[in-house]
């Protein structure tokens, strides 16, 4: 790609960061083309803009901004260990936190659990445990105050040899509707290569404490529409890269949504490349009319062009999503008022990795309510990562000691 439109692209990414407007009007000319004639003394007052006739870009930009207000900024406070069996255990691998649900007095929560270390890809696929998120089970446990645990089991296992599940199964997500419960989940088969595509499962069940019905086959798959080069093991290498899903499909949430079922996923493509200092990672989501599926992916996909872990919930008729780690929009809160057209709301950092969200949480009170505490998961070190708490504020005032 030259660098003018290298250019061009980082100059729309930084004006859609600043110029979401609600009013379409604002929207169609873009940055640089504000109708003076609607902007009045306040707006000028308001930004501190010196002389309305020398706007720079940057006051151009501010001038374009939608009134959203403060309530989409939160900041986050560092990881806290959870007590109990959560806490880290050298040896196991607990991380990608399901969200959790509160029934029967207690807290649900779902997650990856695998034993050992990584050895990676050098040596034999076959015997080896080429990531942490390789050869694990599901697993649940439950805590009265979300910070001492007691894992109850395993919940879902690893499909028998020749399943499509039967490598691992991993990074969890509950759905709870009508009285039932909804696992679902990536999957892998064996062997798990650099090349092996994923695709995600579902597992449903009258209690949270199971038992659960496995899908018999995967109710989403990559797009098949790439093309490796050669034979060689290397992700990289692609005569065509196809759909931002072709190698996998990841971090799967079912949202019961306008009377359908909103399936989130993160896609990862065929020959991946490092763009904006990041992976190339998008969100799509595919929508069924019952929860079982089957589930359709949109027209719309991909629907962010930045994230990574799915971390959705619903907010005054939409739904909002936190996007973080890769892509130009990252860290960013965006909100879709149909679930599939996002836009920014707020810019925030440190955000944590694969949140486990608190369902519990009254989600009207405040758009980012549901943010107030919840799960996540941290690297202890390359080999053993387990499940830890976090915990956001809302940035109100500002002010000097004793102002
Ligand atoms: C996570 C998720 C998926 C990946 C791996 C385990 O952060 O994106 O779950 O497969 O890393």
């Amino acid at each position: 790609m030259n660098c003018w439109i290298k250019s061009m692209i980082m100059l729309l990414v930084l004006a859609s960061l600043g110029c979401q407007s609600k009013d379409p009007d604002r929207d169609q000319g873009g940055m640089g083309s504000i109708d003076m004639a609607e902007v009045g003394d306040v707006d000028l007052d308001r930004l501190g803009i010196t002389n309305a006739e020398y706007l720079s870009a940057a006051s151009k930009r501010a001038l374009a901004w939608p009134d959203i207000g403060n309530e989409w900024f939160l900041e986050f406070g560092k990881l806290e260990p959870l007590q109990g069996d959560l806490a880290y255990e050298e040896g196991v691998v607990r991380r990608d936190p399901s969200a959790f649900i509160f029934e029967n007095g207690k807290y649900y929560v779902w997650y990856s659990k695998s034993t050992g270390p990584t050895q990676g890809f050098a040596g034999d696929i076959e015997r080896d445990k080429v990531f942490p998120w390789d050869r694990c089970d599901i697993w649940y446990a439950t805590s009265e105050d979300g910070w001492t645990w007691q894992e109850q089991g395993m919940a879902v296992p690893r499909g028998k040899e020749g399943a499509y599940d039967d490598r691992s199964v991993f990074t969890v997500e509950i759905m709870q509707h009508e009285g039932k419960y909804y696992l679902c989940y990536q999957t892998v088969k064996s062997p798990y290569n650099v090349r092996v595509k994923n695709q995600i499962g579902l597992a449903w069940s009258d209690s949270p404490e199971g038992p659960w019905t496995k899908s018999v086959d995967p109710i989403l798959s990559p797009a098949d529409n790439g093309v490796w080069k050669g034979e060689e093991q290397n992700r990289f290498m692609v005569e065509k890269k196809g759909d931002f899903d072709s190698h996998k499909v990841h971090d799967p949430c079912i949202l019961p949504y306008k009377g359908k079922f909103y399936l989130y996923y993160k896609g990862e493509q065929m020959g991946e490349e490092i763009t904006f200092g990041g992976r190339q990672i998008r969100h799509g989501v595919a929508i069924a009319d019952e929860p079982l599926g089957p589930y359709v992916k949109s027209p719309y996909n991909p629907i962010s062009n930045s994230g990574h872990e799915i971390c959705v919930w619903p907010y005054q008729g939409g739904i909002a999503s936190l996007i973080t780690t890769d892509g130009p929009e990252k860290n960013t809160i965006q909100w879709a008022p149909d679930g599939i057209n996002f836009e920014i709301m707020s810019v925030i950092k440190n955000a944590p990795h694969a949140i486990g969200l608190n369902r519990s949480a009254d989600i009207e009170k405040e758009p980012t309510q549901i943010l107030r505490w919840g799960l996540s998961h941290i690297y202890n070190n390359a080999d053993y990562q387990s499940i830890m708490r976090f915990s956001s504020r809302r940035i109100i005032r500002h002010t000097a000691k004793g102002e």
